[in-house]
């Protein structure tokens, strides 16, 4: 029997992609998702002759073999995204949506593709992923009220919080749960309503976290640059990348670099380049072995410790004016 897969990040973007998509044209499909890092998702498929895959928010590179696999498996794909695509394999199998741009998310590339038919969960998601200009341009002139656009915006920030941490024991709540408990409401702002303890969790754990983060100084700030490096605690692991928007956020001429310790003495690296310039994070963490993502985002799922100090040496080489 043919099956169907879907293949999603486990953040708000990829969430709220899928969730577009599957309430205009649901299937009954195995969900195939993890922590926001976790990304070579597509290994987790056997295809067989017929079976559908969505892929979803998640780099065509960093799948490229098991997509070539998948494909020769027999299997139909669509593939969604917006961060580094590489060589795209010529197949009449595979239909893409691929745009790298730094101003577009994975949700509003599916919301374009379903004609806005799910207009609020595409902002959700491109206000998830900090585009919080191009979210603001969808739900421009389609009568929304300031207050409306802001929850849409701190759903998006809170979903996006969630998908942070090395494994799934570090989140408030599995992305799969995350996404079954979204999916039943065809507006983000009913959920918000209606399922106020499962918004408000997000919110809680995400205020509570922010607030420790804040007492932190950085390793070394100056105009251009500042890095950041946090203790290895669950909090610490979640908090990383929303910490890393907000600075971005606040100081929009600065790069950061927010460097997790981890257990195995080494670090997981979030890097974001200056809003008012969004190029280099890319280039720069591909540097690194277990390094990638766009070119305003990127991140290193494990620096070794004796590589810290030629990581900071590349990162002001990149951002130093
Ligand atoms: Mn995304």
């Amino acid at each position: 029997m043919m099956a169907d897969f879907d293949v999603f990040n486990g953040d708000a973007d990829g969430i709220c992609a899928l969730v577009q998509l599957r309430q205009i044209e649901p299937r009954d499909s195995k969900l195939i998702t993890g922590v926001k890092r976790d990304i070579q998702l597509l290994s987790q498929v056997q295809a067989k002759e017929g079976d559908r895959i969505t892929v979803l928010d998640v780099s065509m590179a960093k799948n490229h073999g098991d997509l070539v696999r998948v494909l020769k498996e027999g299997a139909m794909v669509f593939y969604v995204d917006h961060h580094v695509a590489g060589e795209v394999p010529a197949s009449s199998s595979l239909i893409s949506l691929l745009n790298e741009s730094p101003n577009v998310s994975t949700s509003l590339l599916i919301n374009q593709y379903l004609r806005s038919a799910r207009l609020e969960w595409g902002a959700v998601g491109t206000f998830g992923d900090n585009l919080h200009h191009a979210a603001q341009g969808m739900l421009k002139g389609k009568g929304f009220t300031g207050e409306q656009v802001g929850l849409l915006n701190q759903l998006g920030v809170y979903m996006n919080y969630n998908g942070y941490g090395s494994d799934l024991s570090d989140l408030h709540f599995a992305p799969i749960e995350l996404y079954n408990l979204v999916c039943e409401y065809k507006n983000p702002l009913d959920f918000i309503r209606d399922s106020h303890q499962h918004f408000e969790r997000l919110e809680t754990g995400y205020n509570q976290d922010f607030s420790a983060v804040h007492s932190l100084t950085p390793l070394r700030a100056n105009k251009s640059c500042a890095i950041f490096i946090l203790p290895d605690y669950p909090w610490a692991r979640r908090v990383s990348g929303v910490f890393s928007n907000d600075l971005t956020n606040k100081h929009p001429d600065r790069a950061h670099a927010v460097l997790t310790e981890k257990s195995n003495g080494g670090y997981l690296v979030s890097v974001r380049a200056p809003l008012a310039s969004k190029h280099g994070a890319s280039k720069l963490c591909s540097q690194f072995p277990t390094g990638g993502g766009r070119e305003a985002a990127a991140g290193i799922n494990d620096l070794p410790a004796d590589q810290l100090n030629q990581f900071i040496d590349k990162f002001e080489q990149t951002y130093q004016s």
